[in-house]
């Protein structure tokens, strides 16, 4: 029977479907297939066949695509980021220079707290525009799908305004867009001397937030000089019992213990984990929460003490990789650069990469049955990638591979041309 399809790729070099029936944890981030001379059926924006390019003899297309043996893989997840935000903070590489740590640019009211500012004085127009702009930036880069977090408000009134740009982001973009709630994020000048006081009022929002359908889940920044472990537990404990699911920062920079303390809570995802010690690692793999590793933040911050993944791997955590987008300590939306951070300084290997960016990476936002693979009956994210193979990409470093990006089963982006 002959099929008729809108959109068909063929001749693909190398196709990763990443199909995977849930997270792949530990030695399993090594599986990769690879089909070879693949080509790939798109229907209503959805996928409708995926195989060999001699296997398409009676499918009948719109469009046809020669990807003339091109790498194709499903559009890349980016789990953790901040996109939402007034101003910017460049002013800050200065200090760092010096010498002057990111916990003491924070301490002396700058870092999150002037974004605070900024993002305060933006109106909901003007944060919708700027984040549409960097969401359009990460899709030309390969990412189709990306978490959002809040936290730049730190007052209620601000939070809920970054939460309903994200929903309109939601709405509107062509991104797919996983809202988290981060009014956590770090203790505003206000409530300096009454951190649990700001964190009541975080969570006096958290009824509203449900109710509209603003944010899945909640997130805390657990550091020196932000939030206890102890506040943290109570607070997620609080958020648990209304229904979100938790993410956390933890350990990123002082090792306070924040990854136990998130395996204990059952997170879908501890983040960072930089500081994360034995004991933590082994938690995680025992609860299943996803480490999200964000090396482009440390590579940032100057650091050359790196998150523990080959411990992580081996132990049987599932792991994933995320851009940690945002002014301050990762101004990138480039995951690409991220996979080749995570090759040279997180050890990891091509294949464990490109599982971390794209069925991890969905599972550790709630996407996993949505996003992250390619396969019959999901919904069409893919990109053609300028390269001749998946160990490409972490290879050739800092520049965009991207030759096509399709989103639900159009094309939504294509590489860069010179104009005559
Ligand atoms: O704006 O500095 N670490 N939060 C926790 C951040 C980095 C974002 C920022
Ligand atoms: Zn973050």
């Amino acid at each position: 029977m002959i099929q008729q399809v809108d959109l068909l790729l063929t001749n693909i070099g190398q196709l990763l479907p990443m199909t995977s029936t849930g997270p792949r944890a530990g030695k399993a981030m090594q599986e990769l297939t690879i089909i070879e001379d693949g080509a790939v059926g798109i229907k209503d924006g959805t996928v409708v066949f995926v195989g060999t390019s001699d296997a398409v003899t009676d499918i009948r297309a719109d469009k046809v695509i020669d990807c003339e043996g091109k790498l194709v893989t499903p559009g890349l997840v980016d789990p953790h980021t901040h996109v939402v935000f007034g101003g910017s903070r460049e002013h800050e590489m200065a200090l760092k220079q010096q010498g002057v740590p990111y916990l003491e640019i924070l301490k002396q009211g700058g870092g999150i707290l002037s974004t605070v500012e900024a993002t305060r004085k933006a109106t909901e127009e003007e944060l919708y525009k700027k984040a549409s702009f960097y969401l359009d930036r990460m899709m030309t880069f390969g990412t189709t799908t990306v978490e959002v977090k809040s936290g730049y408000g730190l007052d209620a009134k601000t939070e809920m305004k970054q939460l309903k740009v994200a929903k309109q982001l939601q709405q509107h973009h062509k991104m797919d867009l996983v809202s988290t709630f981060l009014g956590a994020h770090a203790i505003p000048t206000s409530h300096k001397e009454n951190p649990e006081q700001f964190l009541d009022e975080m969570l006096a929002m958290l009824d509203d937030i449900k109710e509209e359908e603003l944010a899945e889940f909640v997130d805390i920044f657990t550091e020196t000089g932000v939030f206890t472990v102890e506040q943290s537990r109570a607070y997620l404990q609080k958020a648990k019992e209304k229904g979100f699911q938790l993410k956390i920062h933890a350990d990123e920079i002082d090792p306070l213990g924040g990854t136990e303390m998130a395996a204990s809570l059952g997170a879908t995802s501890a983040d960072h984990l930089v500081g994360a010690s034995d004991e933590g690692i082994k938690k995680l793999a025992e609860s299943g929460t996803i480490a999200v590793l964000l090396p482009g933040t440390t590579f940032y911050l100057g650091k050359h003490t790196f998150a523990r993944a080959r411990e992580m791997i081996e132990q049987g955590v599932t792991v994933s990789l995320a851009t940690d987008f945002n002014p301050g300590s990762s101004p990138t939306e480039n995951l690409q650069l991220i996979m080749t951070i995570a090759a040279l300084q997180l050890k990891m290997s091509p294949e464990e990469i490109w599982n971390a960016v794209t069925v991890n990476a969905a599972h550790a936002i709630g996407r996993g049955d949505e996003a992250g693979q390619l396969a019959v009956g999901r919904k069409a994210d893919v990109v053609i990638w300028d390269a001749p193979n998946y160990l490409y990409i972490p290879y050739h470093y800092g520049v965009n591979h991207v030759n096509t990006v399709i989103k639900n089963g159009k094309i939504v982006a294509e590489r860069m041309r010179i104009i005559d």
